[in-house]
This record gives C-alpha cells, sequence and structure tokens, in this order.
C-alpha cells in the first residue's frame, strides 16, 4: 500500500519533468557561469557628510548615549573604544556582536534581550539617545519606544525597522565611526557611566554565584557547564552554539576573550545545526580549537554529523547540555500559559560519552559537578573529535533581564494547571 502510493508519486514527477522538458527545449544549465571574481567581501563606505553633520550635532545635545553594536562593526573595535571613551558611552552588543571585544573590557557592558543583563537594558531605555550601529536586532520590546534611536548600517533596508527612529544613516561602521569620531566633543559627565557599570558588576557577581560548581553537590547546572568550557577554552577558540535553552547558558556565561569567535545560527534559531557548522569551520582550520555546545535535542536530531567528524578527522569538541528535554519548549509553552506536553517534550537519551566511543571518537561524562572540569579538560586536550555528556538540571530557569507582567501571570497560569492536572490526572 505504502509502496504503491510510493510510487505513483515518483512516476508522477517524473512525468511532469519529462512534458516540462519537451516543452522547454531542456532544462539543463550547460555551462558553470563563470563569475567568481564577484564573490569579494562588500567594499566599506562612509555616511554622506550631511548624515554626519546631523548625527554630530544630535550627539553633541543629548546628555547621555548608549552604542548598540553587532556585527557589522567586526573591524571596529578601537573605533567604538575611542568613541565610548570621548562620549562616556556603556556599549551593548547584540548576540553576533559579543564576540568582537573582551567580557572584561569596561565599555563593554554586555547583551540586550534574553542574551544580556539588566544593566544594559535599563541602559537603552533610559538613556538620552541610542546609536545602533551595524545590526538589524530584532526584538523591539527590548528597544526604547520614545524615538530616541540613530541607526547605521550599510544596509539601507534595516533602518528603522525594529524601533521608532529619529535618524537613519547608511553608511558602514567602520568609516562612518571614524568622521564621527573625528567630530564628536568630548562628555565629562561620567554619571550615567558609573551607574550601569555598578550595575553591571551586580550582575557579573550573579553570574558567577549561578555558575558557581559548589551551588549543588549532586547536580550540574548548566551554567557551569558553559563557564567551565569558556575558562578552559583557548584563547583563539571558536564556539559554536546550537538553539534552545543552552543558547542562553552559552551566550550568557562565555566570558569570551575579544579574539575567540562565537558562531551560531542566530537569525534562523536551526535547533541541530552546530556540529555541521563546527565541522565545516574546523574543516577550514584544523589547528584551531572549535567546540560546539548543544542541547541533547539538537545533538540527537544530527547526530551522524559526529561520524563526519571522525570520517575526515576533525578534532571538534562537542558538550552536549543533556537535560532529557527540549527545554525552551517547555518555557514557551508556560509563558504563553500552556501545560507543556511533556510526553513529547521529554525523552530518553543514549550515553553520548560511549557513543562517541562506538563512533571511533573520544568519550567523556559528567554526571556530578565535581566530574564536570576533567571531563571538559580532558576532552579539550586530547587530540581528535570527542564528545562530553553533560547530565544538567532539567529545571534551571534562564535569567529575565526584563520580564513583563503579563509573561509572569502566564507562567503562574501554566504551573497550576500543570498541577491541577497532576492531582486531576488531565
Ligand atoms: C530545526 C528546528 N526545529 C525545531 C525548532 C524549535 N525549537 C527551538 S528550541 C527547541 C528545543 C531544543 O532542545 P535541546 O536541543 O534539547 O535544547 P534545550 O532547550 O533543552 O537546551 C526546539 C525544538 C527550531 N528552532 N529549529
Ligand atoms: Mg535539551
Amino acid at each position: 500500500m505504502v509502496a504503491g502510493a510510493n510510487t505513483s508519486y515518483g512516476s508522477l514527477g517524473l512525468a511532469f519533468v519529462t512534458s516540462w522538458n519537451a516543452r522547454s527545449g531542456s532544462a539543463k544549465a550547460e555551462e558553470a557561469v563563470p563569475s567568481l571574481a564577484t564573490l569579494k567581501p562588500r567594499s566599506e563606505f562612509p555616511a554622506a557628510e550631511g548624515d554626519i553633520a546631523n548625527i554630530v550635532q544630535q550627539i553633541d545635545g543629548a546628555g547621555s548615549v548608549v552604542i548598540m553594536c553587532g556585527a557589522g562593526c567586526r573591524g571596529a573595535a578601537d573605533l567604538l573604544r575611542a568613541l565610548s571613551d570621548r562620549l562616556r558611552a556603556p556599549l551593548v552588543h547584540t548576540v553576533r556582536g559579543k564576540e568582537l571585544m573582551a567580557y572584561d573590557d569596561p565599555r563593554w557592558m554586555g547583551g540586550l534581550g534574553m542574551i544580556g543583563t539588566k544593566a544594559v537594558y535599563h541602559a537603552v531605555q533610559n538613556c538620552d539617545l541610542l546609536l545602533m550601529v551595524g545590526t538589524d536586532y530584532p526584538y523591539s520590546n527590548f528597544l526604547p519606544t520614545k524615538g530616541s534611536v540613530i541607526q547605521i548600517d550599510q544596509r539601507p533596508q534595516v533602518l528603522g525597522r525594529r524601533a521608532p527612529t529619529a535618524l537613519g544613516v547608511t553608511g558602514s561602521a567602520r568609516p562612518t565611526l571614524k568622521l564621527l569620531l573625528d567630530r564628536v566633543s568630548a562628555k565629562t559627565d561620567g554619571k550615567f557611566w558609573d551607574k550601569i557599570t555598578h550595575e553591571r558588576k551586580k550582575w557579573d557577581e550573579m553570574l558567577d554565584k549561578q555558575s558557581d560548581l559548589k551551588r549543588s553537590k549532586d547536580r550540574i547546572h548548566p551554567q557551569a557547564v558553559a563557564r567551565a568550557v569558556s575558562d578552559a577554552a583557548r584563547r583563539d577558540a571558536i564556539f559554536v552554539l546550537d538553539t534552545g535553552l543552552n543558547t542562553l547558558w552559552s551566550a550568557n556565561w562565555i566570558r569570551q576573550t575579544g579574539s575567540q569567535r562565537i558562531v551560531g545560527s542566530f537569525n534562523n534559531a536551526a535547533v541541530g545545526t552546530a556540529l555541521g557548522q563546527a565541522n565545516g569551520v574546523q574543516a577550514l582550520d584544523r589547528s584551531r580549537q572549535v567546540i560546539a555546545l548543544t542541547g541533547d535535542g539538537g545533538f540527537n536530531m544530527l547526530m551522524g554529523e559526529f561520524m563526519t567528524a571522525v570520517h575526515h578527522r576533525l578534532p571538534v569538541k562537542v558538550v552536549v547540555y543533556n537535560n532529557s528535554a527540549l527545554g525552551l519548549i517547555t518555557l514557551e509553552a508556560e509563558s504563553v500559559g500552556l501545560v507543556p506536553f511533556r510526553e513529547a517534550i521529554e525523552f530518553p537519551n543514549p550515553d553520548f560519552s560511549a557513543l562517541a566511543r562506538a563512533c571511533g571518537g573520544h568519550g567523556f561524562m559528567a554526571r556530578k559537578p565535581d566530574e564536570l572540569m576533567a571531563a571538559i579538560g580532558e576532552a579539550l586536550a586530547i587530540d581528535g573529535p570527542a564528545i562530553v555528556d553533560a547530565v544538567v538540571a532539567a529545571d534551571e530557569m534562564p535569567n529575565m533581564p526584563h520580564v513583563e507582567l503579563e509573561q509572569v501571570g502566564h507562567y503562574a497560569v501554566a504551573k497550576i494547571k500543570e498541577a491541577v492536572l497532576a492531582v486531576t490526572g488531565g
């Protein structure tokens, strides 16, 4: 029955192709089009003189300025630092911008949104002027609503589409920042800077506490996994993040050096893609340390990619946050007041360290806090592909730098519904 259905679909497709070819002559592309020379980086260009004058006037008139840096700021870190110092302006970043500067640079205050800090949320909401550079940051509910935004980007189509924007300027980050730096007046009032720095310090202390391995005796908290990997990684390692709650653990707890890369499916948020990306990155440079950090759901989807690593001798390291669940789906359901469908969300896992060995790679397991550092250390030190199976607490809640009351309400309703169902049996 099933085979018959397949056959008829197959012949239907073939019939369609044949008749289309007959009508159109041939569907084959005869030759490759020789335009490889067009595959080169886009050239940078500065904003127009009138726009620069306008931005300078608005910056000079503003009391407090915050500069939000996206991936378009690549190569502009020194200019951003200089502008930050001149304006006493905190630098904040998107996820794709995080890698541009070291975590402990005093100007680099942190990210905005779920991968971000309360200090940055307050900075962005309370500054007189938000200068967005090289970013199409999509989460509008974290951006100011009162229109005090200037956006600079070489892609005209992204200007003004995420927040009410006073001025949108087409220009590449680097040459435009250079022109601004030549023209803006220095600011002397450091009160705003000091306040954000103070809040940032408190947030960092909270991150340290949550990732402290001594926090629980018997359970590994996922924040500790991210922090341990970050602390053990080489200073020029490449982290490849997957999608899920694990993105929040990795992106919030990695303390980047400024010479590391942090890549992932950040625009698409495609679960399961980290290991494939890591293999691709590692194939470009086998001497660089490449570490994929993934959820167990994501790893299970495309675990065959580990065999690709073994086959092609790609020494990627894979760290699996093993919570036996599609963790983010639980949170998504609860945040809109739905009881999570746990039969589908929770699942059994193989022993990922044994799986690694079965594939011809190296495997390490950490079930208890005192096993974590050794597992990660050994995996990173070994020559060849390796998996660390880190069994983590499944009920860990992410930090909410900004939570709307409505969301809290939904979450509470979901929890109450779940409790009632547990008692009544549904
Ligand atoms: C290809 C794809 N499938 C499904 C989703 C929806 N989705 C987003 S997060 C997530 C859960 C991922 O689970 P896991 O990898 O275990 O990560 P955790 O949230 O538990 O850290 C899913 C299914 C997606 N974004 N992309
Ligand atoms: Mg999971």
